[in-house]
């Protein structure tokens, strides 16, 4: 009979009592080795605990909020395979290794040169640099931060293994490194530089790759940093914060480098980013623009009233659910473009009568292969096309200027359990519309399912939002920043349209275009949409 294997929390450095954040195991499970078990989180790094076994979850030890050590029982496993014949293995190292294996610096007297190595990263090799915050001439003490690695399953902080000068980097962003790689030359400012145990790079943060990411942020990391008070450090400089804060930031859209810092030795801790990302909603500053000009008194700030707080409960039975980690994000991205973005809905009905026609036709003919035509297909060709006669709907506001997209990538907003993402048909204007569908076919299927990563969401020119597979006559779409309009569809229905002798019935799809007015004016809005309408009302003026 198999025997039971137990998996530990292994050695996670100088961590201790990390709560649980997120379990991946529940009894029954089958697990290979090297599958996450559980995310733990210190103040000062995310960190995987792959399990050190293959087997069938028997018993799950620890739930989400405990706390756990080195050694802490997480779960007991039926062995499978040749791994059950073996005895209960002490558990593989987890992602990241302990400190004590990291390289030290090279032994230098004092002010003779350090180099500065990439510690032991665990399993990692290759691994891009994706932030530098050190130059030449900088000094750096022990555990200064050198530079951000990022792979497809963690982000570290190399912190510095020495204290000293630097006299060169031999890394530039982008390069690939790995364990030994060097860094940097420090001249060492003191002889215990030689001594001091070299940290490994903090702990590799979860990198929320299977999550979906929502609506705004990757598009837009510009215009929430862009507004807010003056930066309390110059861009480029040196910012400290853990991995996860990174992480968090990034997924915001927020540059690090504009955050007031409030944890020990001036790192920027989760909250420094909620308040940032709050100051810019509230100040809700033009992005690009330095400041509005004061009116009335009022300034730049809102001047809001703080959120009303309510005791629910003392009215009736209530509950209190967590919002989704998509709608905490894409929420924030919403209100920023909502306050920030003087935007005009514009409305129009387009007569898709004939064009409805030849779709059924169409699938009928192909009802064998599987291929299917969808209307919004169509309209991302229609769009693409519009696009490409007013090419103002392809820009983007960079401060006084606006950047022209010679490409066309079209968002679609994709409706998921979780919440609203909005994947990207890239190059829509080399594809066919068959060739469109299938893929939005697809990336539906993936953003439903979790599963759409950050290139899937990015790179966006214009959105359409269709809520014509749901009903509703007309609505006033957000604009999906740094965009400068979006198209909003809802359902189509039979109306009675006036031909200039009778009314004949029509199928008519209402379409709402929502634009920023900083960009676009309502002329060239309306005559975007009457173009819009009259493709799809002929769709062979595609081809003109
Ligand atoms: N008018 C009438 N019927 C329509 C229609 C329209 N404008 N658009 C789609 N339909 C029909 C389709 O033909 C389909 O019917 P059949 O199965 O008979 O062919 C049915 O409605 C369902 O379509 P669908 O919505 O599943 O598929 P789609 O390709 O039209 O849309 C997607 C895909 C991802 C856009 C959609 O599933 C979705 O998530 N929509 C919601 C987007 C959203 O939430 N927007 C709001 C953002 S702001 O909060």
């Amino acid at each position: 009979m198999s025997q039971l294997i137990e998996v530990k929390v292994p050695d996670i450095g100088d961590f201790d009592e990390v709560p649980v954040i997120e379990l991946f195991v529940k009894v029954g499970d089958t697990i290979a080795v090297d599958d996450a078990i559980c995310t733990l989180e210190s103040d000062k790094a995310t960190m995987d605990v792959p399990s050190s076994a293959a087997g069938v979850v028997k018993e799950v030890l620890v739930k989400v909020g405990d706390k756990v050590a080195e050694g802490a029982l997480l779960v007991r496993l039926e062995a499978t395979g040749a791994a059950a014949a073996a005895e209960a293995p002490k558990a593989a190292p987890a992602t990241p290794p302990a400190p004590a294996a990291a390289p030290a610096a090279a032994p230098a007297a004092a002010g003779g040169i350090v180099e500065v190595k990439v510690p032991d990263i665990g399993d990692f090799s290759d691994v891009p640099v994706i932030e530098l915050f050190v130059k030449v001439g900088d000094t750096l003490k022990v555990d200064d931060a050198i530079a951000t690695l990022e792979s497809d399953k963690a982000t570290m902080d190399v912190p510095s293994s020495a204290a000293g000068v630097v006299k060169e980097v031999l890394v530039k962003v982008g390069d690939k490194v790995s364990q030994g790689t060097v860094l940097l030359k420090l001249e060492s400012s003191t002889g215990s530089a030689a001594a001091a145990p070299a940290p490994a790079a903090s702990a590799p943060a979860a990198v929320p790759v299977a999550a979906p990411t929502p609506a705004a942020p990757a598009a837009a990391p510009a215009t929430a940093s862009a507004a807010v008070a003056p930066s309390t450090l110059a861009i480029g400089a040196k910012v400290h914060a853990s991995p996860s804060v990174r992480a968090y930031a990034r997924e915001l859209g927020v540059d690090l480098a504009r955050v007031k810092a409030s944890g020990p030795k001036n790192r920027i801790v989760k909250e420094d980013v909620n308040a940032f990302v709050k100051g810019a909603m509230s100040t809700g500053v033009v992005p690009g623009k330095s400041a509005p000009a004061p009116s009335g008194g009022g300034g730049a700030g809102l001047d809001l009233l703080p959120w009303p707080k309510v005791d629910f409960s003392k009215f009736g039975e209530i509950e209190v659910k967590p919002l989704s980690r998509i709608k905490k994000i894409s929420g924030a991205n919403l209100a920023r473009n909502w306050v920030m973005i003087p935007a005009v809905t514009y409305h129009e009905d387009a007569d898709i009568t004939d064009l409805e026609a030849f779709r059924v036709l169409i699938n009928k003919e192909n009802e064998k292969s599987g291929k299917k035509l969808t209307m919004l297909a169509f309209l991302i060709k229609a769009c693409v096309s519009a696009l490409q006669k007013f090419p103002e709907f392809n820009t983007s506001l960079d401060g006084d200027n606006l950047v022209y997209k010679k490409y066309f990538n079209i968002a679609f907003a994709a409706d998921t359990p979780n919440g609203l993402v909005v994947p990207v048909v890239k190059d829509a204007d080399k594809k066919g519309v068959f060739e469109i569908a299938a893929e939005t076919g697809e990336l539906a299927k993936k953003a439903r399912d979790g599963k759409l990563g950050p290139a899937d969401m990015s790179g966006a020119c214009f959105t359409i939002s269709s809520l014509g597979g749901i009903g509703g006559t007309y609505f006033a779409p957000i604009v999906n920043a740094p965009e400068v309009a979006i198209l909003g569809v809802n359902k189509s229905a039979m109306k009675p349209v006036w031909d200039g002798k009778q009314f004949v019935p029509r199928l008519t799809l209402p379409l709402s275009l929502t634009a920023d007015h900083r960009v676009i004016d309502g002329a060239l809005a309306t005559r975007f949409n009457v173009y819009i309408a009259q493709l799809l009302a002929d769709f062979r003026r595609v081809m003109l």
